[in-house]
């Protein structure tokens, strides 16, 4: 059984989502986020990041991890490939091409647009986006994310896509980046391929549901 460790307004989303697509079965340990706890190491609180029961799991005290079967794994975005490489379909590569495409947009993802997306998600969970402070951050992000915006454009000017011209892991990976920007409207109407393209994507039913469970869990 496959074993879920987070919360769904964490990245944790990314798991659940992939969960929701292979139709997997999985028990989920609700770890909550230690910054978001007045005081995380109290006896009375409920189990977070700094827990001592969780750091057995990822002593790097970040969520999400999964256990599956005696494979524990950190990195939402490695965990979906895993998930999607294991269980196979069309989310999975079929290719060993394929496979070096989906891992290089997932890297591309986590490391030249998820450092700036997360700083626009930031300065809304801390409710700063109509402060000066917020709106210089949010206006800097969105600067650096020029380049990367303009070639994933390109590429899906001519790939409805990512890789394989089907929706597969990678999509996944890049869309749960890109939403932290979701809020920059015109970010996104300035790149239509990329509009139309996410837009496709948080329209699988397998999304919807990750997203109604996130909605019912508290703030
Ligand atoms: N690169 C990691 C980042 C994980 C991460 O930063 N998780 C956040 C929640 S989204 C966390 O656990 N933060 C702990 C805290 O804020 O106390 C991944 O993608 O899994």
């Amino acid at each position: 059984m496959l074993t879920i460790y987070g919360v769904y307004r964490s990245r944790a989303s990314r798991v659940y989502w992939m969960a929701g697509e292979l139709g997997l079965e999985f028990e989920s340990v609700r770890v909550i986020q230690a910054r978001r706890l007045a005081n995380p190491l109290a006896a009375d609180a409920p189990i977070n990041t700094l827990s001592p029961d969780f750091l057995a799991v990822n002593p790097m005290a970040l969520i999400p991890s999964i256990q599956d079967g005696d494979l524990v794994m950190h990195e939402s975005l490695a965990i979906t490939l895993y998930l999607a490489r294991k269980h196979g379909g069309p989310l999975a590569p079929q290719t060993v091409a394929e496979d070096g495409l989906m891992t290089m947009w997932t890297i591309w993802a986590a490391t030249e647009v998820e450092p700036h997306t997360v700083k626009v998600v930031y300065v809304y969970d801390d409710e700063k986006q109509n402060s000066d402070e917020g709106k210089a951050t949010i206006i800097v992000a969105v600067r650096s994310l020029k380049k990367t915006f303009a070639t994933l454009e390109k590429h899906l000017a001519t790939n409805e896509y990512v890789v394989g011209n089907r929706f597969t892991a990678a999509d996944l990976n890049i869309a749960e980046v890109l939403r932290y920007a979701q809020t920059e409207q015109a970010l996104f109407e300035a790149h239509p391929h990329i509009s139309a393209w996410i837009k496709r994507c948080q329209s699988r039913p397998a999304y919807i549901a990750m997203q109604a469970t996130r909605s019912q869990e508290p703030t």
